[in-house]
């Protein structure tokens, strides 16, 4: 697959052009690298059947792309990219992984400084090199240093929306060899812990070294690392290493339970059986030498005297006690997500148009969905302001009355200013169905100003839903800080509802905020924050967000109907 490969490059050209703000460029390479990272068939075979006509027929791509597209197909090389990296070589990918580091900086870095990857980067901001150039200053300086540390504390893990699919091909085609009875994956991909280190798969069989050989010779496994009877480890072209393990029939609900963690619930367990005079390991829950337990683990959380834990809230922040006390919330359930409050058209920085999403939303089974393209002044992401808005809402309109069997919200995703302020005039944000506001510059004021410009903004009664709350992005960089019992009451009083970003990369409002906002009566949104049809799946990914903070339904607005949803707006 050379998907990602081309992807990297636009993404990579793209950034290099922004450098010298270079006109159009920029934003034309980086909407085909995402279009193109969310195709579902490799490009060499689409360029094989139709040439370089049918890569044009990929949303984002024209001839001029196309045309790049073929060379690297024909000769594994872009010329374009090769000469840009060669006026600056520097490792974009990473480098710009860095909170506040953009294109522009690194060239800078690199011009002055040498500066050509992560560890150079380091050296001379620990030399205090960085705060002695013209425009950076120790205060920059600082930023990179944190930035850099949270970049290396996220490498070597994956994100949960990039892996789940894999984990899930794992299963079936584990699932489809004669013998395997049921192959599971485990560890944090089963509790959908937002990163995830390595993939551990658990199977049934009665032909053990037959499951072994299978897995082993999978086409992602790039390197054996161990092979043995009833337990393999791999490492896979994507850099993550896989376990694999075959237990008996009657030991799978204590392996489930001991793989899928986390290690902190499984130690809170152990004291548990041993409290009961048991032993609980990975074989069953066994009294001497007898076996009490072991196939499901339903019984084993039974004979501990525990409610059945879901896996997502496995972390032990109070979900054991809870269960010893039959306090368990009524979990919201995935299907219980009727729809989607966040997403993006052509009519900002979307790749599809609002019809297209409807379509593509409708055939994953949404009852509604939201059209929020960006209004304000971010003018990268082509923010409308109020007259444009008025035509876009027209058209969301005229998608509705097209379309059946699926209902579409107008909606905008206005800028918060810096002093709390909507980028909107009310009189057009009151014409609007679902009105999301969220925070896309000065990131960096300080808590106590920060907090006050997000309750600023609730008080606005236009203002539905505060989008991606904390601004966190995965790897990249952890997001603002506010006093977030101070933004929640206010969230209550005003009656607004606070966002679970689906996207991979921000899961946010954050699992552990999640949990302290519903605590505090606060209502939850779930938005995809789709730019692409291909985005609308990761509805579930916000779904186990909420699963991971202890939802019920009650607390997620899009569990509602229809009718109920528009009462929820109109107050
Ligand atoms: P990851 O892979 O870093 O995303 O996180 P996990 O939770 O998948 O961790 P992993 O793969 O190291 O181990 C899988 C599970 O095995 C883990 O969730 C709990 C269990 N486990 C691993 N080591 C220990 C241990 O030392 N004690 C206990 N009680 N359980 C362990
Ligand atoms: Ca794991
Ligand atoms: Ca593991
Ligand atoms: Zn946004």
């Amino acid at each position: 697959m050379i998907n990602q490969s081309i992807s990297k490059i636009f993404y990579q050209i793209s950034e290099y052009y922004a450098m010298d703000d270079v006109a159009f460029k920029p934003q034309a390479y980086e909407r085909a690298a995402r279009v193109i990272e969310g195709v579902e068939d490799d490009l060499a075979d689409i360029y094989e059947k139709g040439g370089v006509k049918s890569l044009m027929a990929i949303e984002g791509v024209g001839q001029g792309l196309a045309e790049k597209i073929e060379e690297f197909i024909k000769t594994g090389k872009i010329k374009e990219y090769e000469k840009l990296k060669k006026a600056c070589p520097v490792d974009l990918e990473h480098l710009t992984l860095v909170q506040g580091l953009g294109p522009k900086s690194v060239k800078v870095l690199y011009e002055k400084l040498r500066v050509k990857t992560l560890q150079d980067l380091e050296k001379v901001a620990r030399a205090g090199k960085i705060a002695k150039l013209p425009r950076f200053g120790k205060k920059t300086q600082d930023n990179i240093l944190r930035g850099l540390e949270y970049v290396k504390g996220g490498q070597g893990r994956v994100l949960l929306g990039d892996i789940l699919p894999l984990a899930r091909k794992f299963e079936a085609r584990l699932a489809g060899i004669k013998g395997v009875s049921a192959a599971v994956a485990a560890g944090s991909i089963r509790r959908r812990k937002e990163t995830v280190g390595d993939i551990d798969v658990l199977a049934i069989t009665d032909d053990s070294a037959k499951a072994m050989d299978y897995f082993c010779n999978i086409p992602e496994v790039e390197k054996i690392l161990a092979k043995g009877e009833n337990k393999s480890s791999v490492r896979l072209h994507n850099g993550l290493n896989a376990d694999f393990l075959v237990v008996p029939e009657e030991s799978f609900g204590a392996a489930l339970q001991y793989f899928t963690g986390n290690k902190d619930h499984n130690i809170e367990l152990r004291k548990i059986a041993e409290s009961k005079k048991y032993k609980l390991n990975e074989y069953g829950l066994f009294h001497g030498k007898k076996s009490v337990a072991g196939k499901t683990e339903k019984e084993i959380y039974e004979k501990l005297g525990l409610e059945y834990i879901e896996p997502e809230m496995r972390e032990n922040t109070g979900e054991i006690e809870a269960a010893r006390e039959g306090n368990l919330p009524n979990l919201v359930k995935y299907e219980d997500v009727k729809g989607d409050l966040q997403m993006h058209s052509t009519w900002s920085d979307g790749s599809f148009s609002i019809l297209e999403m409807a379509e593509a939303a409708k055939k994953l089974g949404r009852e509604y969905i939201a059209i929020t393209d960006h209004a304000g002044y971010l003018a990268i992401a082509g923010g409308m302001k109020e007259k444009k808005l008025l035509k876009y809402m027209a058209e969301i309109e005229k998608a509705d009355k097209k379309i059946s069997g699926i209902k579409i919200l107008k909606g905008a995703e206005v800028d918060i200013n810096k002093d709390g302020g909507l980028e909107i005039k009310d009189e057009v944000l009151a014409k609007l169905d679902i009105v999301l506001a969220s925070i896309h510059d000065n990131f960096k004021m300080d808590k106590e100003a920060m907090t006050k410009r997000v309750c600023r903004a609730m008080a606005n009664p236009h203002m539905d839903i505060w989008a991606h709350p904390s601004g966190r992005v995965l790897g990249r960089r952890e997001g603002y800080e506010v006093d977030w019992n101070i933004v929640f009451k206010q969230a209550v009083k005003t009656g607004t509802a606070i966002e679970i970003n689906a996207y991979p990369e921000r899961l946010d409002l954050t699992w552990q905020n999640v949990k302290r906002a519903i605590a505090m009566g606060v209502k939850l949104s779930i938005g995809t924050d789709a730019h692409d049809a291909g985005h609308l799946g990761y509805l579930e990914l916000g779904a186990s967000v909420a699963r991971r903070g202890w939802c019920e339904k009650k607390d997620i607005i899009n569990c509602l109907s229809w009718e109920d949803l528009l009462n929820f707006l109109n107050k």
